[in-house]
This record gives structure tokens, sequence and C-alpha cells, in this order.
């Protein structure tokens, strides 16, 4: 087999603050498979610069990942390079938002529609072994199976959290999630979790702090503290390194124990999907957790000397002035270090998406570029716009209230950046 030239692409995200605040390790995953077998692979994480089609003389594939706001950049990248009529790659389109809306996809002019993960899917495309559009992507057993992900393809250092000290590589050890919350698009990686061993998780921090002299991380499991004695080995394996690093939980999977040795491994912050202040609420969004999980959560974390990060989701059918308020109050009393208001997006590949009857939502909105919660300001895109107690003027209000709470919050907090 002949070693082809290939270009992967992050479109743009202009719902974003800012651009490049993580390298997408999607393709990076990708690229790592593809190195190994033996294809030069560029990456493009095309920002807020213009793409510039040069990029693509010679090459023979484009791989494009995207998420469901991305989709009109994503798109609009496709169209330029069938109108560039130098070269004539074959072009394929792969991540959440291609899982999610296949059937939709496949009526636009991309050669393949990758669904899942990609890994397994994008050697056979490459590799021209694969016959029809959509190819379904098999998830991964044996994470340890696959190549470290080929974080020397990005300047790793330029990515940057806004008001960040320093940069932040981004890590996985698991992919998947047994919750089902009926907000979350989570199709790509499902419900059974799969994991790296520590050893080989060990490995990669190693090896991007020794490479590249990063030393503080972000843990983007979407349960990063699932497995009690997984989480103690990996950390047990942590400390030495002496760095530093965040990461996501679920407040039912947190206790004292795991946050003291987590604390001991560097951990700086655990972010919480705490969504909202009402058991109803809690319960419409098929959390698991109640209210009181998670008091008590943030009071352990914080007792165990780590920040804590808690994301809020106004907007349900359910949300009124009352749970508006109840979130102000909720904030004065635990005093989270960090708070994300996200207004509620059904996102396709989500239950909401699918069933927004069931949900009492309503929602027509075509333009995917809106579909994201939290974004540029801190504002959403606007998918809803009023609950069963909040007309659209009343919804706006109280959405007015809760950013500006939170804006002479954070005042109060400035300089806390790590
Ligand atoms: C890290 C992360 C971020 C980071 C970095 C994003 C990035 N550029 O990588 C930040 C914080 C910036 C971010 C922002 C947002 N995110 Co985000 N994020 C994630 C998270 C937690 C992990 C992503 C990841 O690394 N996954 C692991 C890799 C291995 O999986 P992957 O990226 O899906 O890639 C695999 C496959 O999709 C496939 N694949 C991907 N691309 C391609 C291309 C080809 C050609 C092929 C063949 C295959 C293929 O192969 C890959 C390897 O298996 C996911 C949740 C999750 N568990 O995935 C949410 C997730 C991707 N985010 C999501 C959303 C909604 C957003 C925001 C819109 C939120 C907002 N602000 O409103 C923004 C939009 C940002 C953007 N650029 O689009 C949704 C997307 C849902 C959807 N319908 O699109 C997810 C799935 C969360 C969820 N469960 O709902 N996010
Ligand atoms: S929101 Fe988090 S906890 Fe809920 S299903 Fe998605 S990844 Fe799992």
């Amino acid at each position: 087999m002949s070693s082809k030239e290939i270009v992967l692409v992050h479109p743009p995200s202009p719902m974003l603050e800012q651009e490049k605040v993580v390298p997408p390790l999607g393709i990076l995953y990708l690229a790592a498979v593809l190195q190994d077998a033996g294809h030069q692979v560029r990456m493009l994480d095309v920002g807020r610069e213009k793409i510039d089609l040069r990029e693509f003389a010679n090459i023979e594939f484009v791989g494009v990942s995207t998420t469901t706001p991305q989709y009109p950049e994503a798109l609009n990248i496709l169209r330029a390079i069938r109108k560039e009529k130098r070269h004539f790659p074959i072009v394929a389109v792969g991540g959440p938002h291609a899982t999610a809306m296949k059937e939709r996809l496949l009526l636009d002019d991309w050669d393949y529609v990758c669904v899942g993960e990609g890994e397994r899917a994008i050697i056979s495309l490459v590799e021209g072994k694969h016959d029809g559009k959509l190819i379904i992507g098999e998830r991964v057993s044996n994470l340890d199976s696959l190549p470290l992900p080929a974080y020397h393809l990005f300047d790793l250092k330029s990515y940057q959290r806004p008001g960040a000290a320093k940069p932040t590589a981004p890590l996985l050890s698991s992919r998947g999630c047994p919750f089902h919350c009926t907000f979350c698009a989570k199709e790509v990686s499902g419900r059974i979790v799969r994991y790296h061993s520590p050893e080989r998780f060990i490995d990669q921090v190693r090896m991007i702090k020794e490479r590249f002299g990063i030393d503080q991380f972000m843990i983007y499991d979407d349960i990063f503290t699932l497995v009690k004695e997984r989480v103690k080995q990996i950390c047990q394996r942590l400390t030495p390194l002496g760095i530093t690093w965040r990461c996501q939980s679920h407040v039912r999977t947190i206790d004292k124990e795991r946050l003291t040795f987590m604390q001991k491994a560097g951990c700086l912050e655990i972010a919480y999907g705490v969504e909202n202040p009402d058991d109803r609420v809690l319960e419409y969004f098929g959390k698991g957790t109640t209210v009181e999980d998670n008091k008590r959560a943030i009071a352990i974390t914080k007792e165990a000397g780590i920040r804590v990060k808690i994301y809020l989701m106004f907007g349900s059918a359910l949300d009124s002035f009352e749970t508006a308020r109840g979130m102000i109050n909720f904030i004065e009393e635990t005093e989270p270090d960090d708070v994300q208001l996200s207004v509620l997006t059904p996102l396709p590949g989500s239950e909401m998406y699918a069933h927004p009857e069931r949900f009492d939502l309503q929602f027509d909105v075509n333009d995917l570029g809106a579909y994201y919660h939290c974004g540029g300001g801190g504002k959403a895109g606007n998918v809803i716009r009023s609950t069963k107690f909040l007309s659209p003027e009343e919804f706006e209000n109280a959405l007015d209230m809760l950013y500006g709470f939170l804006e002479e919050w954070r005042t109060g907090k400035q300089g806390v950046s790590i």
C-alpha cells in the first residue's frame, strides 16, 4: 500500500470567545493511526485565519472533523475545496455532528460520512477499502491498542485558556459515560466505558511533559472519577511527576478518599455538572443527582483543597424566575470557585433533540451555527428562548439577571486563574 498525503481539518469555531483553547484530540488520535500506517499527515486547525487552499496541493485525502455549531464552517471548507479545480482530493467528514446527523450529511457533497470513533474507519477510507458513502466507525475496545495522539503535529504551546497563566494539554484516560443526561450528545463514545491502563496514561503525561515542557493538563474524560481504584492507581503514579491538572466529574462518583489522593497528585480543579438548584429539573435532565448531592460534592471538594467549577444550565421547560433566583442562592450558599452558565441547547445526538415533545421543548432552528450553549461573552446561540413559565421577554430578563449577577460575582474573584 502506498503512502498518502493527508490533511485533517478542525474548522473554525466562530461561536467561541477564543479559538485555539485546546488542540482537538479527536483528529490527533486519527493522525497517530494514519502515521502508524505509513501515511503523511498534516493538521489544519483553521481558527480565525482564512483557509489557504494551497495547503491542499498534492493532498489525496482530507478529513474534516465537526461538532454541530462548526458544521456551517465545515461546509464552507468543503465547497472551497470542490471549487478549487487543480486537484481533487477525497473529502470525508466525521465527529459528533456527522455521527448525530448522518442521514442529513449524506445529502451534502462529502465523499464519505463517518459515524462514531474513526481510528479503524479512517484507515479503510484512506486506503480505498470501503464501498459506499456512509461508514460506521467501530468503537475501540482496547484503548491501549491506539498509538499516543500525535501531539507533535500542533504547536501545543499556542493553545491557552482565556486568562490562564500557562498552556494546558488535553488528555483522555477513558471513553464513554454510563449516565444518560437528556441534553447530552454522546453517540460517538456511548455508554460503555473503556479505559486506558494507568501505565499507558502516565506514559502519555510523561511524554508531553518531557517533549513539550508542558506540566498543566486537562483530563477531558466525561467522568474521570468513575472507578475509585483506578483513579487511585493513576493518582499514585501522577504524584511524583509534579504536574497540575483539572478534570470533570459526576457528583455521585466523588468521596473524601478519592479527593485526598487527587489533591496530592496535583488536581487543581474539578468541574461538576450541577445544572440546576431544583430536584425536579435535575430529574427532567436525567442527571441521577439531587441538589443535596451537589452541595455535598462541592463542600467536600473545597475541604480537600481543590477548586470547584460548576456548570449551570438554564432553559429547561420547568425553569422560571424562581429557579433563576435559586441559581443565585445556590452560588451564594455553596461558593464555588468558578461558574459556567449555559442555556439549554438540544444538541443533535441528544434525547432532547430527538424527542422535544417529551420535554415540552419548542425549537425550530435551522441555523446549525446557533447550536451552542455557551459562547462569546458567555452567551448562548438562542435555540431555546422561552419556557412553560417564561415568555420570550421574561426569559431574556431572567437570563440578564443571571448574567448580570455572574459578572459582578466574577469581579469579586479577580486574580484567580490557573
Ligand atoms: C474537549 C471538548 C471540548 C473542548 C475542545 C473541543 C475540541 N476542539 O476538541 C472545548 C472546551 C473547546 C469544547 C467546546 C465545545 N464543545 Co465540546 N467537547 C469536548 C469533549 C469533552 C471531548 C472531545 C474529545 O476530545 N473527544 C475524544 C475524541 C477521541 O473523540 P472525537 O473528538 O469525537 O473524535 C472521534 C470521532 O468523533 C471520530 N472523528 C472525529 N472527527 C473525524 C473526522 C473524520 C474524517 C473521521 C473519519 C472521523 C472523525 O474519530 C475520532 C477518534 O475516535 C466532548 C465530549 C466527548 N466525550 O467527546 C465535548 C463535545 C464534543 N462538545 C460538544 C459541544 C456542544 C461543544 C460546544 C458547542 C459547547 C459550547 N461552548 O456551547 C463547544 C464548541 C466547540 C467547537 N469547536 O465546536 C458536544 C458536541 C455535540 C454535537 N452535537 O456536536 C460534545 C460531544 C459534548 C456532548 N456530549 O454533548 N469542547
Ligand atoms: S452530561 Fe456528562 S454525566 Fe451526563 S451523560 Fe453526558 S457525559 Fe455523562
